[in-house]
């Protein structure tokens, strides 16, 4: 029935994928989750019209930002999945409005479904593209994607029994206002910034998770080669997996390696008690298919990065957990106390090789606000004495399009007198260069995940206290963002809230940003699209 989405920034000719996804997304799974959101739509008019106390309805909470997360790029490739969730939304939805008493409710909070023709019928033709203006329509998705990325960071932190629930109500009311017809830009782009704002609110709670729970990242090495015994893989991004499957591995002879967005847990001292961590293999998220033949033995996914296995070799080695999930692979549930039973994986793994070593040597990394903030003394005289001319904040994602070069040659050829700031699977395209450091400050400065960009937020605004000044802007701090999936529209958002001018980002702009809000964004935080290296690293040293 023909699909849309312009989600992520690999979407086909950088206008929207119709035909399949460039991510691997069927037409049938991207019409499912067009109508999980709409149902997700629904649900939020319920609550926001219905004024339901958002206290009294935790359970619900949680579907939601689960439901959301689940349609994050990359995530859950499972159809059967997302049409588990739709039905446990419809009935969730169902009983919500028998607490109300609100007329005139949108059809996405009243429409039916009998049978699975009506449901793939109705998926056909709730999708992306509204019928509203063109610069309404992009608002619209710039909050949406916004707030996938919210839901996300939500989710992790109540995986570690963090919640906030201004972070819920943010994300009904903008959910409910997406289905109005007669909001104005104005409205939405201040819709836009509360959704930043929440942004980070989100980022600082999962912060004081994570730290809370961990301790705080320090600075670490971390082995990239390969030991002789079996091993199993955790990528994507959350630590109470990784803390469960370490638990689980000890004493079993099986080692335990990170994969992308799940390098920073080595740098928790929590996990350093681990002799069974063993290191991180390979690189970033889309260069999985040939590490994973290599690597040898299973791979557990919490989140996203999954890219659809080619070979049934690898297929019958990868697990999913949490909100991941791909067709065949065997899914790991949680039980009520959210304990996982890793125990097939690690059977399997007993009866695989060892990896094969692809690098050798290790990594520095453990460079979050904590950390930073130990060596502050260090970077202010730094700063004062011009070691340090710049910093460039380089945080976000990695990505397969070759336009991505960009960035190593950025990272190469930048004045030996500045440090690049990086969080997320950005890293991956400079982490390994070997590009030295300036007083004992290594010039890559790995805060973490895409999760904790947070940290490069707490470092601005340390420096700022540091030096006196009044506005972030007047920092020897610049901003150079990749971006690929929607926590990194979150991630954007939060920065344009807290008011940071002048972010380049690429390698393209959002396909779902129409001309009109481009220059809205333009005109008001001065954000610019990347152009030629040596022209940008000109520009940029000069702001
Ligand atoms: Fe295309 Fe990206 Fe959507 Fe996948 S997530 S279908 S690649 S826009
Ligand atoms: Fe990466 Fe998927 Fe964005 Fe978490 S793992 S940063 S892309």
């Amino acid at each position: 029935m023909g699909m849309f989405c312009y989600q992520c920034q690999e979407t086909g000719r950088n206008k929207g994928c119709e035909f399949g996804g460039v991510c691997g997304k069927s037409e049938d799974l991207a019409d499912l989750q067009d109508l999980l959101i709409y149902t997700l739509k629904g649900i939020s008019e319920i609550i926001i019209k219905g004024k339901l106390d958002i206290k009294n309805i935790s359970y619900v909470n949680h579907q939601v930002i689960k439901g959301l997360f689940m349609t994050i790029t990359n995530a859950n490739f499972n159809d059967d999945v997302i049409i588990m969730k739709i039905e446990q939304m419809l009935s969730i939805r169902n009983e919500l409005r028998t607490k109300v008493s609100v007329k005139n409710l949108h059809d996405a909070a009243t429409f039916e479904i009998e049978t699975m023709n009506d449901m793939v019928y109705k998926a056909s033709y709730v999708g992306a593209v509204p019928k509203d203006k063109e610069d309404v329509r992009s608002l619209k998705h710039l909050i949406l994607f916004g707030i996938k990325g919210l839901a996300a960071y939500t989710y992790h932190a109540l995986n570690l029994r963090k919640e906030m629930e201004k972070l819920y109500a943010i994300i009904y009311e903008a959910l409910a206002a997406t289905l109005e017809t007669d909001l104005t830009i104005e409205y939405l782009v201040a819709l836009s910034m509360k959704v930043g704002e929440a942004g980070v609110n989100a980022m600082a709670l999962l912060d004081e998770a994570n730290t809370s729970q961990y301790g705080n990242p320090e600075t670490t090495k971390v082995n990239i080669g390969v030991r002789n015994n079996p091993g199993i893989l955790i990528s994507g991004h959350d630590l109470t997996d990784l803390e469960q499957l370490l638990e689980q591995t000890k004493g079993t002879g099986i080692d335990v390696y990170t994969h992308s967005e799940m390098l920073p847990s080595h740098y928790y001292p929590a996990f350093k008690k681990y002799d069974n961590l063993a290191g991180n293999y390979g690189n970033a998220w889309w260069k999985q298919e040939d590490e994973f033949v290599s690597f040898n033995g299973p791979i557990l996914f919490t989140t996203n990065c999954i890219v659809p296995p080619n070979s049934e070799d690898v297929r019958s080695r990868i697990f999913t957990t949490g909100i991941s999930g791909f067709p065949g692979c065997v899914h790991i549930e949680s039980d009520s106390n959210g304990k996982k039973d890793f125990s097939k994986i690690i059977e399997l793994a007993k009866t695989m090789k060892p990896p094969v070593e692809i690098e050798k040597g290790s990594i520095v990394g453990g460079f979050g606000h904590n950390q930073v903030f130990a060596l502050s003394d260090k970077v202010v005289n730094a700063v004062k004495t011009g070691a340090i001319k710049k910093f460039f904040v380089m945080a976000g994602c990695d990505g397969r399009m070759e336009s991505r070069e960009y960035y190593t040659q950025f990272a190469k050829k930048l004045p030996m007198d500045t440090v690049i700031l990086t969080a997320g699977c950005a890293k991956y395209r400079y982490n390994k260069l070997g590009l030295g450091d300036i007083g004992g400050i290594p010039r890559v400065l790995d805060a973490g995940q895409c999760n904790d960009s947070y940290s490069l937020v707490m470092i601005a605004l340390k420096l700022k206290e540091v030096f006196g000044l009044q506005d972030i802007n007047d920092l020897p701090i610049v901003y150079n963002l990749s971006w690929y999936e929607q926590k990194a529209v979150l991630v954007l958002l939060a920065l344009l809230y807290l008011g940071v001018r002048n972010i380049h980002l690429g390698p393209t702009l959002p396909a779902f940003l129409s001309p009109n809000v481009i220059k809205i964004l333009v005109d008001n935080f001065g954000i610019a699209e990347i152009g030629a290296v040596d022209d940008d690293i000109k520009l940029l040293m000069e702001i």
